[in-house]
């Protein structure tokens, strides 16, 4: 989708065991048999949730290790700032795939993202002494269907998570719900400083804070729900992918409020809002990965249904992921090098031609299926 370019620019869009440390996504097709472990935020120990908060913040102090090409990279998580950005703005070049307009609003976001966050989590590995999987974010724990709430969720504790809310700010534009507006004042990253943005733009002494502003209704209203469980019940990945990004707003549809805040991807871009509602640089948010892993993971517990979903990636024609065995490429710029849609179909890489090996834990998709139960007066 183009979050709201739109309307938007204003709205803003254990390595367990593991034997071999070192950048997966570099070394050639191997067997995966010790898959790393992605949890959910809140199957971490709090001590593993301020560690990965620690990793998050190494990276921010990190040197760039591509100041030269993007002299406006200060640190290694602006690296990962600018991949996102320059990709999504370079745009696809046939037939390779990036993340974002051209790309973004494509059936490429999920393969795109799902390798991104393999070179982060590469990246914290090698780099920052995180040891596992990176974790995720299961916003529908956060939602009373779920047994939650947005605002109480784990992830925005002061202490062990990523703090809180932006300060209220009056703005003349915001959109229904909004709470926030400005600087994060709680928490580990309020004084972060962001180098790059907004809006992808790249321009040195551009130093700003990190902002969000909250929409809880996205996240807990029974649209958001809905399309959970529609994406999960699907049959086919266009089916899928349709719950992931609505082709009515993504192909020039009229957005509606259904479409444009109740697809899987906006749920957590606008919920968290602010930076994160950013179109190109909602990656400067930490909570930014998170996001995406939950996204992923819920697309790999509806490839876990069933075998013959693992590589249906010819979601429609209106889902452009290059041909039907997913020989896209998928663009990484000077960042890493190009893998093919196929290449990260499968986290645990069984057919042996993949570069990835990891699994999510999690809910099963019974779970979320499950009829509510009835509430007695
Ligand atoms: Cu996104």
């Amino acid at each position: 989708m183009r979050y709201l370019s739109v309307i938007a620019v204003v709205a803003a869009c254990g390595l367990s065991v593991e034997s071999r440390p070192e950048n997966r996504v570099q070394g050639p097709s191997e067997s995966c048999t010790n898959p790393r472990i992605r949890k959910e935020w809140r199957s971490l120990s709090i001590q593993e949730r301020k560690d990965y908060i620690r990793a998050t913040k190494c990276m921010q102090s990190a040197p760039s290790k591509f100041n030269k090409q993007f002299p406006v990279a200060q640190n290694r998580y602006d690296d990962f700032v600018a991949l996102h950005v320059s990709v999504a703005v370079a745009g696809p070049t046939t037939p390779s795939v990036g993340p974002a307009f051209g790309g973004h609003e494509e059936g490429n976001i999920l393969p795109w993202h799902r390798y991104m966050i393999q070179l982060w989590e590469d990246a914290l590995i090698s780099e920052c002494g995180w040891k596992g999987g990176v974790p995720y974010w299961n916003w529908f724990l956060d939602t009373p269907s779920g047994g939650g709430s947005f605002t109480k969720s784990p992830i925005f504790d002061p202490d062990s998570g990523f703090g809180g809310n932006g300060k209220k700010i009056n703005s003349t534009f915001s959109l229904p719900g909004a709470t926030g507006g400005g600087c994060v004042d709680s928490g580990p990253f309020q004084q972060v400083v962001l180098h790059i943005g907004p809006s992808g733009l790249m321009k040195l002494n551009n130093n700003r804070c990190l902002t969000r502003n909250f929409i809880p209704w996205i996240v807990e209203s029974d649209a958001a729900k809905s399309t959970l469980v529609k994406a999960l019940d699907s049959k086919t990945f266009g089916d899928f992918m349709e719950q992931v990004q609505r082709t009515g707003h993504a192909h020039g549809g009229i957005p509606t409020m259904e479409t444009i805040f109740s697809d899987l991807h906006s749920i957590g871009h606008y919920s968290i809002n602010g930076e994160m509602g950013d179109p190109l640089t909602s990656i400067n948010e930490p909570l930014f990965w998170l996001h995406h892993g939950g996204i992923d993971q819920f697309w790999s517990v509806w490839q876990d249904k069933d075998p013959k979903r693992l590589y249906d990636l010819d979601a429609s024609p209106k889902r452009n992921l290059g041909a039907k065995a997913g020989d896209g490429l998928l663009d990484m710029g000077i960042f890493a090098p190009n893998k093919t849609v196929h290449q990260v179909a499968d986290p645990l890489n069984r057919d042996g031609s993949g570069i990835l090996c990891f699994r999510y834990e999690g809910l099963p998709i019974e779970r979320y299926l499950e009829k509510p139960k009835v509430q007695s007066p």
